[in-house]
């Protein structure tokens, strides 16, 4: 398993419905992600991850399924995707989908018949609960117990024509699936397959780490917010390993060259070593959140600046702890973190070296780097006014118990939902310079950021000192130089707060990347410099090498040795 195609692999998301619209509807969709295919290959990636293109009431931008096997209207058709993957294929890049499994939307087939009696064959797909014991169903606080939903309110909707409650854990629009089920998960297996046979390349598997329940579904912890938080109830769960074997025997076994990528908020250390051993057979990797909660404090309304000790201190766990068995995923961004420059980097003055810095810290890491949509021309957050600029269910539903619910102070959320909320990620990928970003010919569904004038795709091609490029020689890197994809690990300076160093070793190759994660120039104290006099620079994102170890604002250099024994 040391040689899986996929360590050497970098995998580029897609949002399609913020990508490109090639029919003036505001949306994107699958045609207008065939009209820039070249953007992607000239990038060098390897595999395109698109988020849900399936049919979708839309509640969560797709992420609430009404039908796993076909696509919605709003993107295109079949025949689209299957050109898409296609045309994907012909440039050398695979295609993974999203599966969205632990929920379907409420209006899924499957659900609609759930909810039509107490006694429907699909009653037992989902997870139905009479109201807390001696309390009058629909009522405050009558539901089955007192978890909060990720999007705010409770975990439970009411059913009045039944008269139980389902569990939610996103919006109520988001059923929870029952995996204690075999027949559900049968059914997902069997649309795996049909996928597979059509010739997609693997999943990245959403919130799979919830889809094992303590069937006796206790009450969560009380915690000071309007509801207890359930988590330790779902948050690898019991049965969760046995769940993720049995689909890779009934799904992937005896299949070659898939991904698959399993995002768990909340997953451990210890437990993704147990996920991602190729020995178990269960996913190739995983998606952690360590490393973008660490700006997270323990009032979820007051902003908290990153500690950059912190952040190595999370990555050099994950690095060490999956370095013997299993691998890491690597990402900044996706459709729900807002845009790192903007986050870890400074997207004023130095936006293009900062976003450079950040790529080169995160590339050079051991596992499969990511990339976002719009990461890779250092697209920043948008300037959100109000919360009436916000589309995303999570902020506006978080936003109406904070300050509905909890008596936070409006401006204090939004000064939260504006540096954090889902939405920066999702504003239109900016391609030109022309109206809307060149997204559409018509009114996007979100505006485009006013900064696209200055940072789009076109005028980044045609820069030979832009993000885009220096993603590209990232890139290019990671697909010659076996020590960024094998070499091992080694933090150095963990109690900087300003520099990131580590090295790679692989044989007689050694890397040494620094990154300066400040406006400020800094000084590295390497333990032995002399070992690097007569080392390659192999890239630099200023016009200067460091003289002295003295890094400049923002600056990244990665250096190539080789080791004398
Ligand atoms: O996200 C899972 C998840 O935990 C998110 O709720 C995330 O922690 C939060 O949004 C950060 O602000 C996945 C999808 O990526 C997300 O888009 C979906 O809304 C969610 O699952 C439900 O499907």
């Amino acid at each position: 398993m040391t040689d899986a195609w996929w360590k050497s692999a970098v995998v580029y998301q897609i949002y399609p419905r913020s990508f490109a619209d090639s029919d003036g509807d505001g949306m994107g969709d699958l045609r207008g992600v065939i009209q820039h295919l070249d953007h992607l290959a000239g990038l060098g990636v390897d595999v395109l991850w698109l988020s849900p293109i399936y049919p979708s009431p839309q509640d969560d931008n797709g992420y609430d399924i009404s039908d796993y096997q076909d696509v919605d209207p709003l993107f295109g058709s079949l025949s689209d995707f299957d050109e898409l993957l296609a045309a994907a294929h012909e440039r050398g890049m695979k295609l993974i989908m999203d599966l969205v499994v632990n929920h379907s939307s409420d209006e899924h087939p499957w659900f609609v018949e759930s909810c039509s009696s107490l006694s429907s064959p699909k009653r037992d797909w989902y997870w139905w609960r009479p109201a807390r014991d001696g309390m009058e169903p629909g009522t405050p606080g009558a539901e089955p117990n007192n978890w909060g939903s990720v999007f705010g309110g409770p975990a439970w909707e009411w059913d009045p024509a039944t008269g139980e409650y389902y569990l939610h854990l996103f919006s109520r629009k988001q059923p929870d699936l029952n995996w204690e089920n075999p027949a559900v998960r049968s059914a997902v297996h069997e649309m795996m397959r049909w996928w597979l046979d059509r010739g997609v390349d693997g999943f990245r598997m959403d919130v799979i780490n919830f889809i094992s329940k303590v069937p006796g579904l206790p009450d969560g912890t009380v915690t000071g917010a309007a509801y207890g938080d359930g988590s330790a109830s779902f948050l690898n769960g019991p049965r969760i390993h046995e769940f993720l074997h049995e689909m890779y025997e009934q799904v992937f076994a005896g299949r070659d060259a898939l991904l698959t990528v399993g995002e768990m908020p909340g997953v451990t250390v210890e437990q993704a070593r147990l996920y991602t051993d190729p020995a178990r057979e269960e996913v190739d990797m995983v998606f952690q959140f360590d490393h973008v909660w660490a700006d997270r404090g323990p009032d979820p309304w007051v902003l908290q600046r990153l500690k950059l000790t912190d952040l190595k201190a999370i990555f050099g766990r994950w690095q060490a702890g999956l370095a013997d068995v299993g691998w890491n995923s690597l990402y900044w961004n996706n459709h729900d973190q807002p845009r790192v420059v903007s986050r870890y980097g400074d997207d004023g003055d130095f936006r293009v070296e900062s976003a450079k810095m950040l790529g080169a810290v995160l590339h050079l890491h051991r596992g499969t780097p990511y990339v976002y949509q719009g990461e890779e021309i250092g697209m920043t957050n948008y300037p959100f006014g109000g919360i009436g600029d916000f589309r995303d269910i999570e902020a506006l539903g978080q936003y109406a118990q904070a300050v509905e619910k909890e008596g936070h102070a409006p401006e204090d959320v939004l000064t939260v939902l504006r540096a954090r909320g889902r939405d920066n990620a999702r504003t239109p990928m900016q391609w030109d310079d022309s109206p809307h970003a060149g997204f559409t010919t018509g009114t996007p569904w979100l505006p485009a950021n006013p900064r696209y004038p200055e940072i789009n795709a076109a005028r980044a091609r045609k820069d030979p000192d832009s993000v885009y490029h220096w993603y590209r020689g990232l890139i290019e890197l990671r697909h010659t130089e076996p020590a960024v994809v094998h070499g091992d690990f080694t933090m150095l300076l963990p109690h900087d707060e300003q520099l990131y160093a580590y090295t790679r070793r692989l044989d007689s190759t050694e890397l040494l990347v620094i990154g300066n994660f400040g406006g400020t120039p800094a000084r590295a104290e390497l333990p032995d410099p002399a070992a690097w006099d007569r080392a390659e620079l192999v890239m630099n994102n200023t016009a200067q090498p460091p003289a002295d170890w003295v890094l400049g604002p923002w600056q990244a250099v990665i250096y190539r040795r080789t080791v004398t024994p």
